[in-house]
């Protein structure tokens, strides 16, 4: 204990004092110098006893985030929805899910955000709509109708689909509509029909949807899947290289940068917002056609690159650090001098990030997850901060397919285990650790019952760990992984080499340990962070000189004496220094 004390004494009395922020000033870098907490609605906090999170219950919470150091919130998608994919199916795009509240719920919601010098960016999920969205029930009704080109609809080929595409949710990406005899495309759900972005007339319908959230007072949007809305020319067959991870072609049509700027133009340019495109399938090469200022498109892409760096669709493999490190150094250089980043370690649809990139061992939970609190907030690019990281939420133990909740398990479980292609013990021992259900379980408030989440039953089973990892509890403990992100973000806040400094790995190969430095003129940082169980020395490269210790995770058992050659790195420890 004494140590953890003494660890945190740089930062300790003011911090814990937990003195506010003052907000952001409106401008052109605001989005860059920002701390985003995602929150996943249904799981985030109940308040009627419905077992579903509710924006009330957001709302109930802002002074939670608020001292964390939050600057914008996320809000996964709170549209009306039938939830065949927990909203990100979307009925009415002008309306809120029932379940979440009313539309004077987001109102005082959002008035209560600003009220903390808060933002908030929402989910724009525009790539496809819900089968049950009054555009597509139009639609599907005869080939003449008004809406029919709102969709993406081909007659079959040689008695099956057009073509030989997969969806991300199982079977094909083609759906035969017994009203026409025509299929219609849909990259996800059934219940998920791509919107056909070659129409004129959808991209204004996006565009004033946009609007109508923007002058209610949104600062932006996070764009579910936004490199899929061009689809390709003539949609031929996928040659056989490209069935198992056909995002890459998905996200290459032609027109999605000329879509891009035109949204850009007609929308995004006129208000002071901030934007993060969800990337998926596009490669580094790529990147910068999105994020580079000049071309006016988005302001940043989440890269899947760190998230699925031990991936295979729903397979795990095993990584390495230096393999980690390379996914940050090509982050990196895509953001280049012209575009930004992100920083992420986990989402809705990733497993928690201490289970995933740390050590979720009741020894090592709480120190690991602070380490890769330190790494991801010390990283040249706006850190999104997924709700219950901060407390070092864990995996669930699942046990059957029972005890699964998501469409794409539904799917896969389908395709892969009834087909008899794979086992069922084997898919769900890959399962356990991939499933998106793992960031689902509902946010850990206290000990009481169900976590706190609810009064009720909750939609999904509350992780038992609940007991020992709460909120509550953590909010009491300045040793907490909680008080750990809280003095992370005010020491960024505080220092502008580590949001904007210049990035470099001083060790790209070393096994064990991620060391490196964040420069901005003068101002130079060192982060070490050791990725193992063990006591690691580490000489640091020559020239270098430690001046002062400004933060570690508490791992650290003593100071470095300022001009150290070596420090003596404390498992999972993580320290950032002023050289
Ligand atoms: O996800 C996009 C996506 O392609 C993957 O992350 C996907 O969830 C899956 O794991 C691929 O195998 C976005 C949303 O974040 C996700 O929740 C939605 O299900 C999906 O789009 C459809 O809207
Ligand atoms: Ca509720």
């Amino acid at each position: 204990m004494a140590a953890v004390a003494l660890s945190l004494a740089p930062f300790y009395g003011s911090a814990y004092a937990a003195t506010p922020q003052a907000p952001i000033p409106p401008g052109a870098a605001w989005w860059k110098e920002a701390v985003v907490y995602q929150v996943y609605p249904r799981s985030f906090n109940d308040t009627n006893g419905d077992g579903i999170g509710d924006l009330n219950g957001i709302t109930a919470k802002l002074d939670y985030l608020k001292t964390l150091g939050v600057d914008v919130i996320w809000l996964s998608p709170h549209f009306d929805s039938p939830n065949a994919d927990n909203g990100y199916d979307i009925r009415d795009y002008r309306k809120v899910m029932a379940e979440f509240g009313s539309m004077d719920d987001f109102d005082r919601m959002l008035a209560e955000m600003k009220k903390r010098g808060m933002r908030l960016i929402i989910d724009l999920v525009v790539n496809h709509s819900s089968d049950e969205h009054q555009w597509f029930v139009e639609s599907r009704k005869s080939k003449d109708n008004p809406y029919r080109d709102y969709y993406i609809w081909r007659d079959g080929k040689d008695g099956g689909a057009p073509n030989n595409y997969p969806s991300f949710f199982g079977g094909s990406a083609w759906e035969k509509d017994e009203a026409t005899g025509q299929y219609y495309l849909h990259y996800f759900a059934r219940k998920q029909p791509d919107l056909n972005w070659e129409n004129p007339k959808v991209r204004n319908e996006v565009y004033d949807t946009m609007r109508f959230w923007l002058d209610k007072g949104v600062s932006g949007f996070r764009m579910d899947v936004i490199p899929f809305i061009s689809k390709q020319n003539g949609l031929s067959d996928l040659p056989a290289d490209k069935l198992a991870h056909p995002e890459f072609v998905y996200a290459n049509g032609p027109r999605v940068h000329e879509y891009l700027q035109e949204m850009n133009r007609e929308v995004l340019s006129r208000y002071d917002t901030m934007t993060v495109g969800e990337a998926f399938g596009v490669t580094f090469e790529q990147a910068p056609l999105f994020t580079d200022a000049r071309r006016k498109e988005l302001n940043m892409i989440f890269h899947f690159d760190i998230v699925r760096l031990d991936r295979d669709g729903w397979r795990k493999k095993d990584w390495m650090l230096p393999q980690l490190k390379a996914a940050y150094a090509q982050i990196d250089r895509t953001g280049g001098t012209h575009g930004w980043n992100t920083s992420f370690l986990s989402n809705h649809d990733n497993p928690r990030a201490v289970s995933h990139f740390g050590d979720d061992s009741p020894e090592w939970r709480a120190v690991s997850a602070k380490a890769l609190a330190t790494m991801m907030l010390t990283q040249r690019g706006t850190p999104f901060l997924y709700q219950g990281d901060e407390l070092g939420m864990t995996n669930y133990p699942f046990r059957g397919i029972e005890d699964y909740n998501d469409v794409e398990v539904k799917g896969q479980w389908h395709d892969f285990v009834e087909s008899g292609k794979v086992p069922a013990e084997e898919y769900l021992s890959h399962l356990r650790q991939t499933s998106r259900d793992n960031a689902r379980t509902p946010m850990q408030w206290s000990a009481a019952p169900n976590g706190g989440f609810t009064s009720g039953k909750p939609w999904l089973a509350v992780n038992p760990n609940y007991t020992r990892i709460n909120a509550a509890s953590q909010v009491e403990d300045a040793g907490s992984v909680y008080h750990h992100y809280r003095r992370l973000m005010e020491v960024r806040r505080q220092t502008p080499a580590l949001i904007h400094g210049e990035f470099r790995d001083l060790d790209p190969a070393n096994p064990k340990v991620f060391a490196y430095t964040r420069t901005l003129d003068d101002k130079r940082y060192l982060v070490l962070i050791n990725f193992t169980r063990e006591t690691v020395v580490y000489g640091l490269p020559e020239g270098l000189k430690i001046a002062a210790t400004v933060l570690d995770n508490g791992a650290a058992q003593q100071p470095v004496q300022p001009g150290a050659a070596s420090v003596s790195l404390q498992p999972w420890q993580a320290t950032i220094y002023e050289l």
